[in-house]
């Protein structure tokens, strides 16, 4: 169960953010609404929101999911692959040390984006994406075992990160899609698959027996619903034109 999340208000410089979609530049005005549309759904949950200020010299710091991984008993900075993106860490790591006595950091040249890393209880799936590196991935495992956790590398090619195309909604239940289809390590799971032209929606957050859905992808929300979780469908447009997904606006812990 999670109690907290910290958030970084979008910045103005959004619109200058990292993007392979082709879905046009984000609108700043638009992204706020639907950035407090979040925020508001994480208090309705229940959990306490940190709101850090928006920073201009980040375009896409909103992401902040990319930064840090919050385990129970450790944080650990991550080191994002992404040139524009590395000091984006800078103004997060003091907001994290105000909640964790244990702070850890991912060195250079290793690198992680930690939307990379999804957890399933104490485990740690790493996926080598192209801001993810085995030597980040070797650094992770390390401190994670270091805190009585682990953690294994996921081979990726095609996606952003791994959990834009994983999310596991606990109770062993994962969301899947893509390339991620098919692979060993996660035959174990009971596999929710996400049909290609919904496959944004791969990308939903569990929170305490709520599930957040990007709005707009029925299929996947009707799978999930069936499955007993309670949906709050969220407008993400502003964000997926970004290659942004509804995790990546969060640290949850
Ligand atoms: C980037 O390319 O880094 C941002 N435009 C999007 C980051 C999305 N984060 C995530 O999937 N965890």
């Amino acid at each position: 169960m999670f109690s907290k999340a910290i958030v970084r208000i979008p910045c103005k410089n959004m619109v200058g953010g990292i993007t392979s979609a082709d879905l046009g530049k984000p609108d700043y005005e638009k992204a706020l609404i639907q950035h407090q549309a979040y925020v508001d759904a994480l208090e309705h949950i229940g959990l306490d929101v940190a709101v850090i200020d928006a920073e201009e010299c980040h375009p896409d710091s909103v992401f902040i999911e990319d930064t840090a991984l919050l385990a129970q008993s450790c944080a650990i900075i991550a080191q994002p692959g992404a040139d524009s993106r590395k000091g984006e860490v800078a103004g997060v790591k003091p907001v994290i040390e105000q909640f964790f006595s244990q702070v850890e950091q991912i060195q250079a040249p290793g690198c992680v984006d930690a939307g990379d890393v999804m957890m399933v209880g104490s485990h740690f799936y790493i996926g080598l994406s192209e801001r993810t590196n085995q030597q980040g991935a070797q650094q992770m495992i390390a401190i994670l075992n270091a805190y009585d956790m682990t953690g294994s590398t996921v081979e990726m090619k095609e996606m952003l990160h791994l959990k834009t195309g994983l999310s596991y909604l606990e109770n062993n239940n994962l969301l899947i899609t893509g390339e991620f289809l098919g692979k060993s390590e996660f035959e174990k799971f009971n596999q929710i698959i996400v049909d290609g032209q919904e496959a944004y929606a791969a990308n939903s957050v569990w929170i305490n027996g709520y599930v957040l859905v990007p709005a707009g992808y029925p299929q996947t929300s009707q799978k999930i619903a069936d499955l007993g979780y309670q949906i709050i469908e969220l407008e993400m447009s502003e964000f997926q034109k970004l290659d942004g997904g509804l995790s990546c606006l969060s640290l949850r812990f």
